[in-house]
């Protein structure tokens, strides 16, 4: 697939996962109206919509022609938003003053800066809530039984990479470390094997694991078998690493008004970082190492997964 074609598919697919999660928008309205137009606020303020646009293409690359209709597109739809929800409310939360305090998100004033901090919690609140609801309505009047395997296998996964033991998780070890809970802050006396050990726990669960929840469900929805998923799984915290990586060096060379948000965070903050670790060169070979393995990877799949590899590789560049 040239450069062209792959801009161009890239284009197209990000329209369709806005429109996709358009569809699934909860309707303002009701004494709660300002609630939602928080929430709706968030959603709809863009963003690559990176972690739908990963589901679609691995459900499309995992499904059997012979299964096509056993969990159908307007299915999967829903899960598509559902996890453009979920990322959605974690950025809401994270920009939150108690958090990283920012004021400036996908272009436009972040959610608690538009509509107070306590609106501001509830709209993250709202969002994943709603993603769960979003996602659960496919069960409705479902009685096929390899369907409904599916559908609940797809939810387990959901449920448990973005709690305690994925993002959520994640992102307590690093607001911990970051001291911004009462007596925390980086413990000093670990040795640098244990620095790395601490930052790829807090990168595999606050980032990655919600890149794994994209993918795994995709293949899940999809059909495919455990050892499938487990390759999955793998190649989706490889992606997830290299983007939080990335992330990082872009706080250091990237353009605010590209990136949509303000840059130098990590380093005001005191957050270890990658960078900060490893230096910008060695963080520059690790992103492009660690997503050339994924896109390997992907290469032991028998379905059509040629843009999804090039989107792996081409997230290697990306400036925002
Ligand atoms: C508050 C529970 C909770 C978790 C927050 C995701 C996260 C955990 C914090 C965000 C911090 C951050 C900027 C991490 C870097 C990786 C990342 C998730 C970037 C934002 O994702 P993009 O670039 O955003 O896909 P868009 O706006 O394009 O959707």
């Amino acid at each position: 697939m040239d450069t062209q074609t792959f801009e161009h598919t890239l284009e197209e697919r990000t329209v369709q996962a806005d429109q996709m999660v358009m569809r699934y928008l909860p309707k303002e309205e009701g004494p709660q109206k300002e609630l939602i137009q928080a929430m709706n606020y968030s959603l709809l303020a863009g963003g690559k919509r990176l972690r739908p646009i990963l589901m679609r293409e691995t459900y499309g690359m995992c499904r059997k022609e012979s299964c096509r209709t056993v969990v159908t597109e307007e299915e999967l739809s829903a899960f598509m938003a559902a996890i453009e929800m979920i990322h959605t409310y974690s950025l809401v939360h994270d920009d939150l003053p108690a958090m990283d305090n920012d004021r400036y998100r996908r272009g436009r004033e972040t959610t608690w800066y538009v509509y107070g901090d306590a609106m501001g919690i509830l709209a993250g609140d709202g969002l994943l809530n709603y993603a769960f609801e979003t996602a659960l309505g496919t069960l409705t009047g479902c009685g096929e039984k390899e369907k409904m395997e599916r559908l609940s296998g797809a939810l387990s996964i959901l449920a448990r990479k973005a709690g305690v033991y994925g993002m959520i998780g994640g992102q307590a070890v690093d607001v911990r470390d970051s001291g911004l809970t009462p007596g925390s802050g980086r413990e000093t006396d670990m040795t640098p094997q244990q620095r790395e050990e601490r930052l790829l726990f807090i990168h595999g669960h606050k980032t990655a694991a919600l890149i794994e929840a994209s993918m795994m469900t995709g293949a899940v929805l999809a059909g495919a078998g455990p050892e499938q998923v487990k390759k999955i799984e793998k190649c989706a915290y490889n992606v997830g690493i290299a983007f939080q990586i990335q992330d990082d060096i872009l706080d250091v060379t990237g353009d605010s008004r590209e990136l949509g948000k303000a840059t130098g965070g990590d380093a005001a903050n005191h957050k270890l970082t990658y960078v900060g670790l490893k230096g910008l060169k060695k963080a520059g070979e690790d992103v492009e190492a660690l997503s050339r393995e994924a896109a390997e990877i992907l290469d032991g799949f028998e379905g059509e997964h040629e843009f999804l590899k090039q989107l792996i590789l081409w997230l290697i560049r990306r400036r925002r």
